[in-house]
């Protein structure tokens, strides 16, 4: 008999939890759900609203409780396809996810870490520099890393410049390779020539692979964007999917999205209109454009 608990895939989501603005796990739970995969929510901090963009925001840090909260899921026997882990609600939570991951990472499951930290060239306001030592201790245990431009350049210690060549960002991949992940995906990385497109380049040590999937310029970011697209790349691969069909459905998804709400007068801030396009996750797969990098 199908154990049906077995059937459905399940991803430990360690993100934090903002009220409002379509971040975080606000995004991530509903963009897997649709992708049929059951999310497990093991919250950093509560938040009234994400920080990008907002002035003001109520923040619990959950530090202290997250120790006890593993605990019960230790004693339930879980298991998880997936780890993920995302936004992080102090620099002390760095260790209680290196431990997370230490007991519930297994051969046959993924070890997925996004290196939240800031986006257009600067960390995010709850951020400090402090982070960045510790993050690249983080990413050293994960399968897979899913860093913006902007969280690639801190990790290498590297500027966040305006262009970028084909040959540099395949060093860059590399360098972050080198520090522990097989498979480097990096969001936003910005166009060689002055078009303003950007693309999702990515490396795969394990066959030495590197893909790029180009985005076509639309003048607009909205936050939580980098947390619906890591969702989809998890949830993509869990269905079974190759890594670059992976990361060109995400990008498909969320040009989707950005497409679907730039044409609404409303603040970016608020994020795009994620109940509106979560459907077309259920579609089936149109590989529209990833090349080799
Ligand atoms: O989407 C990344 C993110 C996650 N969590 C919080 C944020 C942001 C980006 O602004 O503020 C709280």
């Amino acid at each position: 008999m199908v154990n049906v608990e077995d059937s459905i895939k399940k991803v430990a989501a360690i993100h934090d939890l903002s009220g409002f603005g379509r971040a975080s796990l606000c995004s991530i739970i509903p963009t897997l759900s649709t992708m049929g995969v059951q999310v497990c929510p093991l919250p950093t901090a509560i938040l009234s609203n994400h920080t990008g963009g907002f002035d003001h925001y109520s923040f619990v840090d959950l530090t202290d409780s997250m120790e006890e909260y593993i605990d019960h899921w230790k004693r339930l026997g879980l298991h998880f396809d997936c780890v993920y882990s995302g936004f992080l609600g102090s620099t002390r939570q760095i260790h209680i996810v290196a431990d997370f991951i230490d007991y519930f990472g297994t051969p046959d499951n993924l070890v997925v870490v996004d290196p939240v930290m800031g986006d257009n060239g600067s960390l995010y306001s709850s951020m400090t520099e402090e982070i960045i030592p510790q993050m690249k201790g983080l990413i050293a245990k994960a399968d897979i890393i899913t860093p913006n431009f902007t969280e690639a350049a801190f990790l290498l210690g590297e500027s966040c410049k305006d262009r970028i060549s084909d040959e540099e960002i395949k060093q860059w991949l590399l360098r972050l390779s080198e520090m522990g992940p097989d498979v480097v995906i990096i969001t936003s990385a910005p166009e060689e020539q002055s078009s303003g497109n950007t693309n999702v380049v990515a490396y795969d040590r394990r066959n030495h692979a590197f893909w790029k999937v180009g985005c076509r310029y639309i003048p607009a970011s909205y936050p939580g964007t980098g947390d619906t697209f890591a969702s989809v790349v998890i949830g993509s691969l869990l269905q079974g999917d190759s890594l670059p069909v992976a990361i060109d459905r995400a990008v498909q998804f969320i040009s989707q999205c950005i497409k679907a709400s730039y044409g609404f007068d409303y603040p970016k801030r608020n994020g795009v209109l994620l109940e509106k396009e979560l459907g077309i996750l259920k579609m089936p797969v149109l590989i529209s454009g990833y090349e080799m990098l």
